[in-house]
């Protein structure tokens, strides 16, 4: 499977320069907290051709379908884009539309859905002949109606593993351009590959499959007209700042890894009362997470780190956020990283305090007597009272509560 991924890695690459030489960058307004338009042609596409056994692919081939062939069996064309390196980190979308051109197939009117695909896949060096309708023999690492590599690993089921909701559709009739508007589920999808590209799977374009000859044939990435290729144009806005908060929780961290939690962080002014100006969710693992600002403007501010049972823990000095910038702050290396020194060495690493769980600002009898009460009750799930993050309450948990009940651990903040 390493093998796999770094085959991967390297196809990626060669696309991603592809693709930024193909890339159109229309900057609009300032840099900053601003709306920007990005244009972004497909990184990746091919077409599942139904067949049992996943013997047929068309990798590198200049046409996609999607529909149902002459021959009575399903075309589901795939497409993906890289999102991660064109996007500035903190980038909000906004606005998604799909631009693919039609080259011919069933003449008649046609819904053509996109639906996001949710498993990975890619194209090998398949290339059929003439109008590609039936596709070549697939090639190592090909997507087939069987395969998301052709032949090491499958799809969970056969056809490829899509969303069972529409992303977008698009009435699709003679050749020409044809645009997916942007709806709320486009827009989802493209800031879930944004987030995070290794789940970037990109659509399906789901034709009719109720009857034969109705497959549309689109153009794929690899036509020989450059404006005919798979395009997105995605509408997004940047943040004013951000920044890479690397801390650990606790309860969480096993001195190896720290299982993933969703961790708020908040901006506060740097004089007395200290008031919010911003806040910003993520889910951290190990390697922490990114915060992104689009309401304060630049400025000091102290920053409050907070999570569903651990003690509230600030920075030790206002941080200054510089516009456009995102800059790195770690508490893990020194206590003194936290206001009043308020972190708690555990593995060699220094961790927020675990134990708040009512989140009233103190770890006391309270949290210990609410853990303890679902500890006797063998309490399981995604619940306050879990502060090691294993999605059942015991007496580790009550372990960690109650010894920094003991200590009388609480926030300090300026
Ligand atoms: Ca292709
Ligand atoms: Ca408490
Ligand atoms: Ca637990």
């Amino acid at each position: 499977m390493k093998k796999l991924t770094e085959i991967f890695k390297t196809f990626l690459n060669q696309r991603i320069i592809i693709a930024a030489l193909m890339l159109i960058v229309f900057q609009s307004g300032s840099a900053f907290s601003a709306q920007d338009t990005i244009k972004l042609t497909a990184l990746q596409d091919n077409t599942l051709y139904e067949d049992a056994a996943g013997s047929i692919s068309n990798g590198q081939g200049k046409y996609l379908y999607s529909g149902k062939g002459s021959t009575g069996l399903i075309r589901r064309a795939l497409v993906r884009f890289m999102l991660v390196e064109f996007l500035p980190p903190c980038s909000k979308i906004l606005n998604v539309s799909l631009k693919m051109h039609l080259s011919g197939g069933a003449a008649a009117n046609k819904t053509i859905e996109l639906r996001k695909i949710k498993e990975n896949w890619a194209e090998g060096n398949s290339d059929a002949p003439g109008l590609e309708e039936n596709g070549t023999a697939s090639a190592f690492f090909d997507a087939t109606w069987k395969h998301r590599y052709y032949n090491t690993d499958l799809w969970s089921s056969a056809g490829g593993v899509y969303s069972s909701v529409s992303s977008g559709n698009a009435t699709v009739g003679g050749p020409g351009f044809y645009t997916w508007n942007s709806t709320p589920q486009m827009v989802s999808d493209v800031q879930e590959w944004a987030d995070n590209q290794s789940a970037a799977f990109g659509w399906l374009l789901l034709g009719d499959e109720t009857a034969s000859s109705t497959a549309k044939r689109f153009h794929s990435s690899e036509s020989d007209t450059v404006t005919f290729v798979p395009e997105i144009t995605v509408i997004y806005q940047t943040s004013n700042f951000g920044i890479y908060v690397d801390s650990f929780i606790e309860g969480f961290w096993d001195g190896t890894n720290m299982i993933g939690d969703t961790i708020k962080v908040k901006l506060h002014s740097s004089v007395s009362p200290y008031a919010v100006l911003d806040s910003d969710l993520t889910f951290c693992e190990t390697y922490g997470g990114q915060f992104c600002f689009y309401n304060a403007p630049q400025g000091n501010y102290y920053i409050s780190v907070h999570h569903r049972n651990t003690i509230e823990t600030w920075s030790k000095y206002p941080l200054f956020f510089v516009l456009g910038d995102n800059q790195y702050y770690t508490f893990k290396d020194s206590a003194s990283k936290a206001y009043g020194d308020n972190e708690v060495l555990k593995f060699s690493e220094y961790c927020f305090y675990s134990g708040d769980v009512n989140q009233d600002g103190t770890i006391d009898a309270s949290d210990v007597s609410e853990t303890d009460n679902d500890a006797f009750s063998s309490l399981s799930g995604y619940v306050r009272t879990d502060v090691t993050g294993d999605d059942f309450v015991d007496a580790a948990d009550v372990s960690i509560v109650d010894n920094n009940a003991f200590n009388s651990v609480s926030v300090i903040s300026p």
